[in-house]
This record gives C-alpha cells, sequence and structure tokens, in this order.
C-alpha cells in the first residue's frame, strides 16, 4: 500500500516535470508570426507581471547573471550623406562634430587592443557612411582580419551592403554585422528619407545570406508611438531565423539634430520594451544600447532584470558618451553580474598584433576616405 502511494507519488512528480518542461518550452518558443494586437496585449500587462514573463524566459535561455560586453570605435566619423534625424553624424545636421577619415588599421587594432585589455570580447567598427565604396573595401577588409587574430568577435556597421560585400566580410572573418531597422515601417519615413525600410531589410538579406550573424535593432524616444515600438520588435521578431543581436538603443539627444529638443521616453516604457523583445526573440542578446548615461543604477538594473544581456563597455559609443569602465565594473560587482567570456588564443593573437603594427609602422594614421 505504502509502495503504491510511493509509485502514485513519484509519477505525480514526473508528470509535473513533463508539464514543466512543456510549459517552459512554451514560453521560450521561437516564433515568426507576431501580430499587433498580442504584442500590444504584452506591452499593456500590468507591470510586475510582464517583468517576471521575460525574466522566466530570460532564465530558460541564458544565465542571469552573465552579460555579454562589446566595444565600439568609430572609424570613419562625420560627413554622412544620410539624413537620419537623431544622428549627430549627418552633413544635414548643424552638430559641433568633428569630421574623421577612415582610419588606419594600426590605430583600429591598438583600440581593439585596449578593449580587449578591458575585458571586452566583442569589437564593433561603425563608419558614418550611406555604404561603403569599392575602394575603402580592402581596409575594412584589412581591419576585420587584424582584430580577429586578437581573438576578439568582430562587427561592423558600415551602412548599406551589396550581397558581394556581404560576402567579402563574411570571407574575412567578421563575425556580426550591424544594421538597424531603427524604427517602424509607419514612423520610418519621419526619421530618415534618404534610404527605404525595405533597403534596410535587404541589407539583413545579404549579411544572412553571406553567412554572418546579425544584429538589428532600433531607436526608441524618437517621437514614436507606443504602438510603433510593438511594429518595430514585430518587423525583428518575424524575421526568420531572428537576429542573434537586438541593440535598443534610448535616443541620445545631440545638439544640432531635429531631435534634440524632443520629450523624454518614459523610463518604464524603455524597460518595458526591452522586456518585449526578450520574449520575443528569447534566444536574441538584446543590448542596452546608447543612452546608458541618462540612465541611473536602478534603471539599468531593471532593464537586465528585463532580459537585456549585453551592453556597449567604454567611455565613447560611436561619438557620443558611454559611462566609464570603472562605473560599469562597480554597477556589475553591486548585482553580481559576470561578464560572458569568449575562448581564444592569446599568445597568437599577441605575435599577430605586434607583426600588424610592425607592418603598419610607415603607414599613414589616416586615409582620404569615401563619404
Ligand atoms: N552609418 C551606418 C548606418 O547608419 O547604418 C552605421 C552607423 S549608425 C551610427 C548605427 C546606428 O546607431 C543607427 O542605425 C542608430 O540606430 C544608432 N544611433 C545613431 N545615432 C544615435 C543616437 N543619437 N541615439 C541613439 N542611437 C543612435
Ligand atoms: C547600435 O545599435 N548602437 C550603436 C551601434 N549599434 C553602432 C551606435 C550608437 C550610437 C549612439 C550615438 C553616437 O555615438 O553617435
Ligand atoms: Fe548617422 Fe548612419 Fe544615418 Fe549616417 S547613415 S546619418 S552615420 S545613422
Amino acid at each position: 500500500m505504502q509502495l503504491g502511494f510511493m509509485s502514485d507519488l513519484s509519477s505525480t512528480a514526473a508528470d509535473l516535470s513533463t508539464v514543466q518542461s512543456q510549459a517552459q518550452s512554451l514560453n521560450s518558443i521561437l516564433r515568426h508570426n507576431w501580430n499587433l494586437k498580442e504584442v500590444n496585449a504584452l506591452f499593456a500587462m500590468p507591470f510586475s507581471d510582464l517583468m517576471f514573463k521575460a525574466q522566466t524566459i530570460h532564465r530558460e535561455n541564458f544565465n542571469p547573471n552573465e552579460v555579454q560586453v562589446s566595444t565600439l570605435l568609430s572609424i570613419k566619423t562625420g560627413a554622412c550623406p544620410e539624413d537620419c534625424k537623431y544622428c549627430s553624424q549627418s552633413a544635414r545636421n548643424k552638430t559641433d562634430l568633428e569630421k574623421e577619415s577612415l582610419l588606419a588599421v594600426e590605430k583600429v587594432l591598438e583600440a581593439a587592443q585596449r578593449a580587449k585589455e578591458m575585458g571586452s570580447t566583442r569589437f564593433c567598427m561603425g563608419a558614418a557612411w550611406r555604404n561603403p565604396k569599392e575602394r575603402d573595401m580592402p581596409y575594412v577588409l584589412d581591419m576585420v582580419k587584424s582584430v580577429k587574430a586578437l581573438g576578439m568577435e568582430t562587427c561592423m556597421t558600415l551602412g548599406m551592403l551589396s550581397e558581394d560585400q556581404a560576402d567579402q566580410l563574411n570571407g574575412a572573418g567578421l563575425d556580426y554585422y550591424n544594421h538597424n531597422l531603427d524604427t517602424s515601417p509607419e514612423h520610418y519615413n519621419q526619421i530618415i528619407t534618404t534610404r527605404t525600410f525595405q533597403d534596410r531589410l535587404d541589407t539583413l538579406t545579404n549579411v544572412r545570406s553571406a553567412g554572418m550573424k546579425v544584429c538589428s535593432g532600433g531607436i526608441v524616444g524618437l517621437g514614436e508611438k507606443a504602438v510603433d515600438r510593438a511594429s518595430l520588435l514585430i518587423q525583428l521578431a518575424n524575421l526568420s531565423p531572428q537576429p542573434e543581436s537586438v541593440p535598443i538603443n534610448m535616443l541620445v539627444k545631440v545638439e544640432g539634430t531635429p531631435l534634440a529638443n524632443i520629450d523624454d521616453l518614459e523610463s518604464f516604457d524603455f524597460i518595458r520594451c526591452i522586456a518585449v523583445a526578450r520574449i520575443m526573440m528569447p534566444h536574441s542578446h538584446v543590448r542596452l544600447s546608447a543612452g546608458r548615461t541618462a540612465m541611473n543604477e536602478q534603471m539599468q538594473a531593471m532593464c537586465f532584470l528585463a532580459g537585456a544581456n549585453s551592453i556597449f563597455y567604454g567611455c565613447k559609443l560611436l561619438t557620443a558618451e558611454n559611462p566609464e569602465t570603472n562605473q560599469d565594473i562597480a554597477l556589475f560587482e553591486k548585482l553580481g553580474i559576470n561578464t560572458e567570456t569568449v575562448v581564444g588564443d592569446t599568445e597568437r593573437s599577441d605575435n599577430i598584433v605586434k607583426t600588424a603594427i610592425a607592418d603598419q609602422q610607415h603607414s599613414d594614421l589616416f586615409y582620404n576616405a569615401s563619404v
């Protein structure tokens, strides 16, 4: 009788664990057919319920106490022909920015080495281009190969890419290509008119077909409506496969841009956006991206709770300020967060970097890059 009771109990426990694991896989299921009604409903959930759902999904897929850290470098700054209304680098915006030609590979490598020493695992190189010109390609390919040789993951964001350019970057070993959708298709024309939303999707297709990982997200706080944030996330989540990395940028308001004086986005709306991105893209790294200097530690902690598990690390983004590294280290310590590691061959990397720097010793620091 007792045995029977025990065996009933153990079969109940087995059933429970099956139900739990089914519930778990249902929670984390990857879907590419999200619709506005259900995403609006996620945004409308009571805050605590939304955070609980996002954190549950986060824990099913990631170590909740690990954050991936990437460092950014602007390899070509300003004088961009595009008209992105948020951007310090658009030639149409009258900002104080000093423009710079494409950096020499040696300079890029030095910055990557510093980033690596700081504990960054991915080095992201950004250029203020509509798209790279053919004459730029040998330089950027060289940058990819050299940074990769350090044992770091590489990422670039150079604007639109043709199929051939995407293949070349993939051939050089580029791991990730960042190209953001920026905002919803419905709000898009308020923000950029010099390239279409479809152009952006086409670049993402070229990146994916070439075999690279996709980093794509957007900006919030551009004066969009709540429904635009839902619509942007639908565009991202319904990509198949979903982007491996999803940067959610809070607008950095830059003097001289048309959005310099726009109203701040309510903090909870930003956190909700991270949580909904986590729920819709359970396997992606969601990056708490630009705008952290305007957030206090508590807000950033809420973003990690909502499922953000990547940040830009280092005191500068492309042109804007980012928190100082010692502030980030202190925050991670307070929260018990560790950084994700990438295993590489350090000795080999050190030799390659020394040779590459020696090779470059006599080259100019800048060359006359395309705008
Ligand atoms: N020129 C390339 C392009 O636009 O594709 C690459 C560099 S661009 C600066 C990369 C992304 O940074 C933009 O798509 C946008 O999402 C983000 N970004 C630029 N300026 C920003 C700002 N002021 N605040 C927040 N995000 C910004
Ligand atoms: C992304 O989504 N955010 C980064 C990166 N991709 C290239 C850029 C943020 C730029 C912030 C404003 C600036 O530094 O000029
Ligand atoms: Fe800025 Fe990139 Fe737009 Fe140029 S294309 S204005 S760099 S966001």
